[in-house]
């Protein structure tokens, strides 16, 4: 048996590792093609085996599903085909009887336009709801300024009935929350102790980067009043000391993570930044404009978080979540060497200072899709076709970047056995499952020794057995090798040494002097050669001398 984390200690969480999942493409257990709460219940033994301390979990909120959830009308409630609150309340006790924490997603920046909120809000200026809301005056035609929301379009709506703009970042079923109105934040804090009650282990907090907003100034992201606002959060609704909370924030850069992650406590437990994974793109452009990785780029963006979040802050580690492609296909080799590669991505991942986040799927070594436009279902992919074209891309190069970058890459159903739609559901799901699952399933993984799940599981016992994992400092060597991702950790006691080939060929490599007679803790090959195989990656292991 495996040694849970006491979860009342301040800080358990820089000893564990997290596991998303979406719930939409987990597992369904009443054949009507959707994941749901019962499904994720089935697997607990699954996530137990591997050996993670907590779930992430996807929004399961009640919501008329325009953006998969991230649109909320009832954050009381449980969208039906997913379950009921009880069915939540189930999972949450089965999970702890595990000693898996249950994270849930908390989307605070805005709620869906079918919430009671903006339905009320909607019917006069003054209605007491209307000001839960962003809204500016103006005529049809002339919106306040030309922002532009994520998912395409203006960023501002009209309502004739009101002769009033409302603003959205996202799509305009997607109404931003006016998080200068003390009742709505009152009403927020409310609803989360709600969530603390039913015994959530903590939260994941959407955008949370935007809710400092300033619209009519242009201001989305950062905004002056953002770490105050945070602070009452945090004062408010987040008071035990066990609660993990992990912020998104792409507009994160390290002077801001160090003051959410402040080791004080007084706003987040850490926040996602995702300064690593916009570097194959276009730098100022979209995440559509594809571009080559720099491996060299690569390296010296994770020593600089590693360094200045060293004793200042804390990190989260992750490649893959719902919005983004699967890693495997994106910086490893998702033909000959996937299992080698995405195994090398792990290591080079789990052997950072951080908490990290596995994505359904990514333990075992799950796959980009290559689908027709007419079946691709995200309301990002959608727009991004027409803004592509608009942009002048022709056709092929639309659909090479949709193929390359669309969210729901990660999104086909997860791919539990050979059986018909991978196991994953009796019916035809929602998503189509990848073709590959004849190869890439769990049951194959589970009984494979040497498969990617396997991997995974031996890096998350490595973390918990060894302290130089959590508390080790961070030595970048080979800054410039563009084959090699080469690090070292330290602690007085302990020396890690991560050596990962980035490269479908052999690359010669000596091993520094004071890991000569080391340890080998992990490889994705047998014994180690002069030369790294493809992909390969190792992790040595030494004691220091003490005198
Ligand atoms: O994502 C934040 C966000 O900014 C996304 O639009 C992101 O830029 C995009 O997905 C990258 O391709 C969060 C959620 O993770 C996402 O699923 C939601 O769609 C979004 O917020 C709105 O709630
Ligand atoms: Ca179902």
């Amino acid at each position: 048996m495996r040694a849970v984390l006491d979860r009342t200690k301040r800080n358990w969480w820089k000893s564990a590792v997290f596991y998303q999942i979406y719930p939409r493409s987990f597992q369904d257990t009443n054949g009507d093609g959707l994941g749901d709460l019962p499904g994720i219940l089935r697997h607990l033994d699954y996530l137990e085996e591997l050996g993670i301390d907590g779930i992430w979990l996807s929004p399961v909120y009640d919501s008329p599903q325009v953006d998969n959830g991230y649109d909320i009308s009832d954050y009381r409630g449980i969208w039906p085909p997913f379950g009921t609150l009880s069915d939540m309340e189930t999972l949450i006790r089965e999970a702890d009887r595990r000693g898996i924490a249950i994270i849930m997603d908390l989307v605070l920046n805005h709620s869906s336009d079918r919430h009671f909120w903006f339905r009320e809000a909607l019917k006069s200026r003054d209605n007491p709801f209307h000001d839960y809301y962003v809204w500016a005056d103006g005529t049809p035609d002339s919106p306040p300024n030309d922002m532009r929301a994520a998912f395409g379009g203006s960023a501002w709506t009209w309502v004739p009935g009101l002769q009033q703009f409302f603003f959205h970042q996202f799509a305009p079923e997607q109404p931003d929350l006016n998080w200068e109105n003390p009742a709505l934040r009152r009403e927020l804090y409310d609803m989360i102790r709600f969530w603390v009650d039913k015994g959530i282990g903590g939260f994941r907090l959407d955008v949370i980067d935007q809710v400092g907003k300033e619209p009519l100034k242009g201001i989305t992201k950062n905004g002056p009043r953002l770490h105050e606002l945070i602070r009452e959060l945090s004062r408010e609704a987040f008071r035990e000391e066990g609660l993990v909370t992990v912020g998104e924030c792409w507009g994160a850069d390290l002077d801001h993570a160090r003051q959410y992650s402040n080791p004080d406590g007084s706003e987040l437990s850490m926040v996602f930044q995702f300064e690593h994974i916009q570097l194959d793109s276009v730098p100022g452009a979209t995440k559509w404009d594809l571009a080559p990785l720099s491996l060299p780029a690569l390296k010296r963006c994770f020593e600089r978080w590693q360094h200045g979040l060293f004793g200042q802050g804390w990190n989260s580690l992750f490649l893959d979540n719902h919005d983004l492609p699967r890693i495997v296909s994106r910086w490893g080799d998702d033909g000959r060497y996937r299992v080698q590669s995405a195994k090398m991505l792990a290591i080079m991942l789990h052997g950072m200072q951080g908490t990290p986040y596995i994505y359904q799927g990514e333990e075992l070594g799950m796959t980009n899709i290559r689908l027709p436009l007419e079946e691709y279902q995200d309301v990002e992919t959608k727009d991004a076709w027409r803004s592509c074209l608009a942009r002048g891309f022709p056709e092929e190069k639309a659909m090479e970047a949709i193929h390359a970058r669309s969210r729901d890459n990660a999104r086909t159903p997860m791919q539990w056995s050979d059986a018909p739609f991978a196991g994953f559901s009796t019916v035809s799901p929602w998503l189509p499952v990848n073709p590959n699952y004849h190869e890439i399933n769990a049951q194959a993984a589970l009984a494979d020794p040497d498969s990617v799940f396997h991997c995974y599981r031996r890096l998350i016992a490595l973390r918990r057995q060894y302290p130089v994992f959590r508390d080790g400092s961070f030595t970048l060597l080979e800054p410039d090798s563009e084959q090699l991702f080469v690090y070292t950790r330290d602690t007085d006691a302990e020396h890690l040494l991560v050596v990962c080939n980035f490269t479908a060929s052999s690359v010669p490599f000596h091993r520094p002097a004071a890991f000569a007679g080391a340890q080998l803790l992990l490889s994705n090959y047998g014994e180690p050669l002069d030369t790294l195989r493809p992909f390969e990656a190792q992790l040595f292991y030494t004691r220091k001398e003490t005198c």
